[in-house]
């Protein structure tokens, strides 16, 4: 017998689904992801409901089906409310500059580290966010709540565009791209977003967190350990600040 274009014993034949052929351990999911099937060993194919987890989309690559991970979005609202790239939630509750999102191998080509700064507004007394830092290869860029921007120390007037790195100044805000693979804005509210690309997918670390598609693995210490929310976000203060 022949599974695809190779002489298999009979037990290991592949599967006919759909008019396609799968071979023998092969999994394939329906159009939009609510079924999976595999073809066992002795051609039974196997079928059970499924669905993509929620950081992931159901996607057609070469003609197959399959759940992927989709840009993700980290946010912190404008008091200070942290949702995570899987979509995990914690509060600031104090002041200080935190690490949000990098990507944890320092020595990668499309490192970026990015900051909030939370400071606890003079009026009412709550935590908000006042100013974003974004760190690059080559530029140091930081963001205040008014818009005022620096890069590498200096002052500047946007649009600024260096070395794949650019800061543009929107109708809502500032916002901040490396290769349109990440993306930071940091909008007059006070509200930040942080956009990444798949491509960063379980590359990341800090609150954001590793951006897997789990929303259940996030929210840890530096160590990896859990604490309560609370106390993790506090553990990834900036230690250079
Ligand atoms: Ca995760």
């Amino acid at each position: 017998m022949f599974n695809g274009d190779v002489c298999v014993p009979t037990d290991q034949c592949g599967c006919a689904h759909d008019g396609r052929y799968l071979l023998a351990g092969e999994t394939i999911f329906s159009s939009s992801c609510t079924e999976k099937c595999t073809c066992s060993t002795s051609s039974q194919l196997t079928c059970a409901e499924s669905s993509c987890r929620s950081g992931e989309t159901c996607t057609l690559i070469d003609g197959v089906h399959s759940c992927e991970l989709k840009e993700a979005q980290c946010k912190v609202s404008p008091e200070a409310l942290l949702t995570s790239f899987d979509g995990a939630t914690g509060k600031y509750l104090y002041s200080g500059i935190y690490n949000l999102a990098f990507v944890c191998d320092e020595s990668a080509l499309s490192w970026f580290r990015v900051l909030v700064s939370i400071g606890t507004d003079s009026d009412n007394g709550l935590v908000a966010v006042e100013a974003i830092y974004v760190f690059f290869p080559d530029a140091f860029i930081a963001v205040k709540k008014n818009n005022r921007t620096w890069v590498n120390g200096r002052s500047v007037k946007l649009p600024y565009n260096k070395n794949a790195v650019s800061v543009s100044q929107v109708w809502d805000g500032i916002v901040i791209d490396q290769a349109s693979q990440v993306e930071v804005h940091l909008y007059p509210n006070g509200e930040v977003t942080v956009k990444a690309k798949k491509t960063f997918a379980e590359k990341l670390c800090a609150p954001c967190g590793n951006f897997n598609g789990d929303s259940t693995d996030d929210l840890k210490l530096p160590s990896g350990k859990a604490e309560n929310t609370a106390d993790v976000l506090q553990a990834w203060k900036a230690e250079d600040f």
